[in-house]
């Protein structure tokens, strides 16, 4: 037998030959896209000139920038709804939940593939498909029919044994995985779960592991689709698209990883990264300022349902705020039909919107210094709109214990565990997913004034000089390069504006230094290890683009931003010798020679450093299809 993952890659293989670390290329079943890199991919989906999508399925869902303080996110909307409306994708209108709830719900099937241009887009992977995220420009490319280009990952079995105890969630599941490889251990491979433990958990229990393995730099992490993944979709009404995809077994896999559920403990990832996982313990006693439930990873009607039948008949504390946020209105609707949306507001809990609110900085900022417990993804440093504020990642029911208590407690103490019925049925309304037009002739693509055209890609010069502009540390975020919030994200579908916030909460000095060395032929970023992990925001590097960057230099590349900088034409390259890292200084002017040549002919680049008068060997791990794009100056040029 093979592996689940290994039999939905090679069914839908078009190029390449699956050998670990060798490029093949993937024909995608299905496309996901969010608001806030939406706008760029439909702006690039159109440059490429087709009438339609060429996928079985594309959704189009706004959910990141809902928060409407002037006309620049309601602007976006309209856009990509008449861009859905055009070109046969289905739209997901504002309200309508969270991207990768609202995928789950309603579209993810068993067996396929799916690329989103969103680092969660794994989510799917609960329900049995190939789910990966992507930048805009590869989602774009997928919607026109195109293969997806990845390195075959190596495939890791996750075994899970045992039932997980009361109180203990599949969250503690994904951090003790986290706690185990930490947020680089995942790159170049795909998290497959098996073993007995696997029936224990239900889809969206599956799909909060398989959410956050995101984290890990996975490619993309999968469940088998069983009796449970049957149940989950006959109660969304699409019991037709089952399949089953029976789990793999140990043999299956080039690693094995081995999780006895029945022996974890609430644990927390604490500030400011998702891989520094401690036991829950280590922190009792702590005082939590705000508490928020709710983000893709968990806010599924048990999630919420669970919520509110340990708010019911408390208080949260006095110093303490929660805030919540259900995945889809389809949840929110559940919940104001039982009941639990009333025990959530008596018990002192403020309803934010169902969208990604918090989670992204909109909105529901923290106070100054503020400790607060999150059941979200990702808690890097900046990222809730505060930057004092300390974030700790945490299942609901740690949240509700300290939103009540006023201090991080062990869940344990609210009592015995509420049993938590999921309705036989549910009402099942898609109102709000719109269909594309059946004239897309007579449909007009609205752009609004935050609408700026693309730029122009140009193609790497042969020779050129470049200053040392800033050098970073490991394990660099796509957040820390282009930071997002209820300020910046309006700005995604506008590229000059939002350059001018290029490591805002690093060095905002950055864009004003980078635009002065554009004029002398440019800068270069200095990275680490794993830079540019986290989200798949193509903006870290179209913005860097925009200002004058054409290479970055690091110990090591997180996938998706690698990806990126090729797209759209930055030349990403690695030290040979890390030692060379400890040399290089800012404000160092650096050259190249004979690039477009060494690329052509797959050779060693030398950069000098001028000023300090060494060489600096680098490496490359570019397919001959990246180096033919980076020469063409990106990936639209190259197409
Ligand atoms: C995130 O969680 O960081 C985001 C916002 O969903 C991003 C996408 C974006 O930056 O728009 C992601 O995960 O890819
Ligand atoms: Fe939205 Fe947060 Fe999920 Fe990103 S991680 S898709 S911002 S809820």
């Amino acid at each position: 037998m093979v592996s689940i993952a290994k039999k939905i890659l090679e069914d839908h293989l078009v190029e390449g030959k699956f050998e670990i670390g060798e490029e093949i290329g993937i024909r995608i079943d299905h496309t996901l896209t969010q608001d806030a890199t939406g706008t760029m991919a439909y702006l690039q989906f159109e440059a490429m000139g087709l009438d339609k999508v060429k996928t079985e399925l594309s959704v189009s869902i706004v959910d990141h920038n809902t928060l409407q303080t002037d006309f620049k996110n309601p602007d976006d909307h309209r856009y990509l709804q008449s861009v859905a409306a055009k070109y046969g994708i289905m739209f997901s209108r504002p309200g309508n939940g969270i991207c990768h709830q609202v995928f789950l719900e309603r579209f993810a099937r068993p067996g396929k593939t799916m690329i989103g241009s969103d680092s969660h887009t794994p989510t799917a992977g609960g329900m049995g498909a190939i789910a990966i995220g992507a930048g805009g420009l590869d989602v774009a490319v997928a919607m026109g029919a195109g293969p997806f280009y990845l390195k075959t990952p190596k495939m890791v079995g996750v075994k899970l044994t045992g039932s997980l105890p009361d109180y203990v969630t599949a969250k503690d599941v994904i951090l003790e995985v986290l706690r185990r490889i930490s947020v680089k251990g995942g790159v170049g491979k795909i998290l497959e779960y098996f073993g007995s433990g696997v029936k224990t958990l239900s889809v969206p229990e599956r799909a909060t592991i398989t959410n956050m393995g995101a984290e890990t730099g996975a490619t993309t992490s999968i469940f088998p689709s069983d009796e449970i993944t049957r149940e989950f979709l006959k109660w969304q009404e699409r019991e037709d698209q089952w399949m089953e995809i029976p789990a793999g077994s140990d043999d299956d896999f080039d690693e094995i990883i081995e999780i006895n559920l029945s022996e974890l403990e609430p644990l927390v990832a604490k500030p400011h990264s998702p891989g520094d996982v401690i036991p829950l313990s280590e922190v009792e006693g702590m005082k939590v300022d705000q508490v928020a439930i709710g983000s893709c990873t968990n806010s599924s009607l048990k999630d919420m349902l669970t919520a509110a039948a340990l708010l019911k008949g408390r208080k949260i504390h006095p110093d303490t705020v929660l805030g919540i946020s259900p995945g889809s209105r389809q949840v929110l609707m559940q919940l104001s039909k039982d009941g639990s949306l009333a025990d959530m507001i008596t018990a002192g809990a403020r309803i934010l919107e169902t969208a990604c609110g918090p989670c992204i900085g909109m909105g529901f900022a923290p106070k100054t210094d503020a400790t607060i417990a999150r059941t979200f993804n990702r808690n890097f440093y900046g990222r809730s709109g505060t930057k004092s504020a300390n974030a700790y990642l945490v299942s609901p029911e740690v949240a509700v214990a300290a939103a009540v208590f006023g201090e991080f407690t062990d869940p344990r103490k609210l009592g015995d565990f509420p049993k938590i019925e999921i309705p036989k049925s549910i009402e099942i309304d898609d109102s709000m997913i719109l269909k594309p037009s059946d004239k897309p002739e007579e449909v007009e693509i609205i752009r609004g004034p935050n609408i700026a055209p693309l730029p122009e890609f140009q193609a790497l010069p042969d020779d050129f000089q470049f200053k040392v502009l800033i050098k970073t540390e490991d394990n660099v975020t796509t957040d820390h390069i282009m930071p997002a919030g209820a300020k910046i994200l309006p700005l995604r579908s506008n590229l000059p504006e939002i350059s001018k916030h290029v490591f805002e909460q690093v060095d905002p000095t950055f864009p004003e230094r980078a635009l002065e060395s554009k004029e002398e032929g440019g800068g270069i970023i200095i990275g680490g290890e794993n830079y540019g992990q986290g989200s798949s925001r193509e903006h870290a590097a179209l913005a860097p683009m925009y200002l004058g960057i054409k290479t970055v230099l690091t110990k090591s590349f997180a996938r998706i931003h690698r990806d990126n900088l090729i797209n759209f034409g930055i030349l990403p390259l690695s030290f040979a010798n890390t030692a060379d890292y400890d040399k290089i200084k800012e404000n160092d002017i650096l050259e190249i020679k004979g690039v477009r040549k060494a690329l052509e002919e797959n050779q060693t680049i030398i950069i000098r450093d001028v000023t300090q008068r060494f060489d600096i060997e680098t490496s490359y791990d570019l397919s001959e299809r990246d180096r033919k794009i980076l020469l063409a100056g990106g990936k639209l040029s190259y197409i």
